[in-house]
């Protein structure tokens, strides 16, 4: 079965908690703080795995949420991280985030990792907040919080060569006579379903060339089947464009050469500017030369005369191909602006007066801050003050003319304002 679009959901796992321990031994009454760290939540990741082909698997899977780091504790033990997930999809697969459509990764090289999602960090246990003023923090630090993202996997299958053309004029065959590849033929259109792939050898080089499901008018529009699969010639370096010279279906071959032409052209100016080598088959059916000649008039190019048949122009072809790709630039991964998924934390925040006396700080530094202290403890929530007041928060609420005993409202924790 073959899918080459999915829509899934992924989480990196929280961090762990700090934790709040004191020294226990006997004798001594009151040890140091050691409270061990929370571990860290595990990582999204995303592989490529050559023995795959389709996205089917994430057609049953949807949701991939990876473990949540593990509390610190006692004696300065850290908590475990949690388990980072790895996603196997094939090479060329495409992750785009769903809401901006913004291209995060591209999966291009064999055995590739890529970090989709960070795990949140793990909190610091108390023993990290000693200093010589402060010998015993009742408090530590809550791990980091994650979030779920939705992704688009998007399959853009990697190939050298893409073969297009009308359906049912030979372009498995012509695949299964250059490569090793074993596509169904058969005398109706359609015959090709999904994408295959072929390695062509040639003296020590070798390439890879992909058959897809035969295009027809209003292929671009999403009108044929075609349309569907012309994302996996979008990567290919050349195109080879087989007509069937026969005309032995009726239609003519140099028109069906334009009409081709023009649904590459609708799909993507980028697909249609490509090298293109222009290849007659079915020349074994041929009475005279005229629909060869029409065909030549009609693209002003040289025509490579094969027949997939009896393998006539095979090897010239094979070669023509070669020669072709050795001087086109070498294939990479699309270029692309690189979209983070993780949440930018701005530093700004802004105060607005909810009510007489009752201001609200809001901003994701703030905000983020404020889920990570433990506000019950009254240490902890000194200490967070002073972060307050290290970033200006107080500044600028003395600024909108906070006084004592004014209320202060930070996402969903409220306080009393003391100079
Ligand atoms: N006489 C002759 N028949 C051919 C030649 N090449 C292919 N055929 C026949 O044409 C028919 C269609 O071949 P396919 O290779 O399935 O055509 P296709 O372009 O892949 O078709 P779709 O997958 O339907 O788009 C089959 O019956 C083939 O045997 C050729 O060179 N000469
Ligand atoms: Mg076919």
């Amino acid at each position: 079965m073959f899918l080459d679009k999915a829509v899934i959901i992924c989480k990196a796992g929280n961090g762990g908690d700090g934790a709040v321990s004191f020294h226990r031994q006997k004798y001594v009454p009151k040890g140091g703080p050691d409270g061990g760290d929370g571990g860290n939540g595990g990582n999204v990741y995303i592989e490529a795995d050559a023995s795959m082909n389709t996205l089917i698997n994430f057609s049953y899977t949807k949701r991939f949420i990876a473990g949540d780091g593990e509390k610190g504790d006692k004696n300065n033990k850290y908590g475990k991280s949690g388990k980072d997930i790895i996603l196997k999809v094939p090479r060329g697969t495409i992750v785009r985030d769903y809401e901006s459509g913004a291209i995060v990764a591209d999966v291009y090289n064999e055995g590739e990792r890529i970090l989709l999602l960070k795990g949140g960090k793990g909190g610091r246990g108390n023993a990290k907040f000693a200093t010589p003023t402060r010998r015993s923090p009742g408090f530590s630090e809550l791990g980091e919080k994650t979030k779920e993202r939705k992704l688009v996997l998007e399959l853009k299958t990697i190939a050298d060569v893409g073969l297009v053309g009308y359906p049912n004029v030979g372009k498995s065959t012509l695949l299964s006579v250059i490569s090793a590849a074993r596509p169904k033929i058969d005398n109706y259109p359609f015959t090709t379903l999904t994408p295959n792939l072929g390695v062509v050898r040639y003296h020590d080089d070798s390439f890879v060339v992909a058959d897809i499901p035969g295009l027809i008018d209003g292929a671009a529009e999403g009108v044929g089947l075609g349309h569907e699969f012309l994302r996996h010639i979008e990567r290919v370096r050349l195109i080879v464009h087989v007509v069937d010279v026969s005309g032995s279906e009726g239609r003519s071959p140099a028109e069906d050469y334009t009409a081709i032409r023009k649904e590459l052209k609708k799909y993507s100016e980028k697909l249609a500017g490509l090298p293109e080598i222009v290849v007659a088959n079915k020349c074994d059916l041929l009475a005279d030369n005229e629909n060869l000649k029409s065909l030549r008039n009609k693209c002003r190019k040289k025509v490579v005369e094969i027949s997939a048949a009896t393998t006539q122009g095979i090897d010239a072809l094979i070669a023509l191909m070669a020669e072709k790709l050795r001087e086109l630039p070498p294939p990479g991964p699309i270029e692309f602006e690189p979209f983070s998924l993780e949440e930018k934390v701005a530093e700004e925040f802004i105060i607005t007066e909810e009510g007489e006396g009752v201001f609200r700080v809001s901003g994701s530094m703030i905000e983020n801050l404020a889920r990570k202290v433990v506000l019950s403890d009254p240490e902890s929530f000194r200490w967070f003050q002073k972060v307050l007041r290290d970033k200006g928060v107080i500044a600028a609420l003395k600024e909108k003319g906070i006084k004592d005993g004014d209320t202060v409202r930070i996402q969903d924790i409220e306080f009393e304002y003391t100079a």
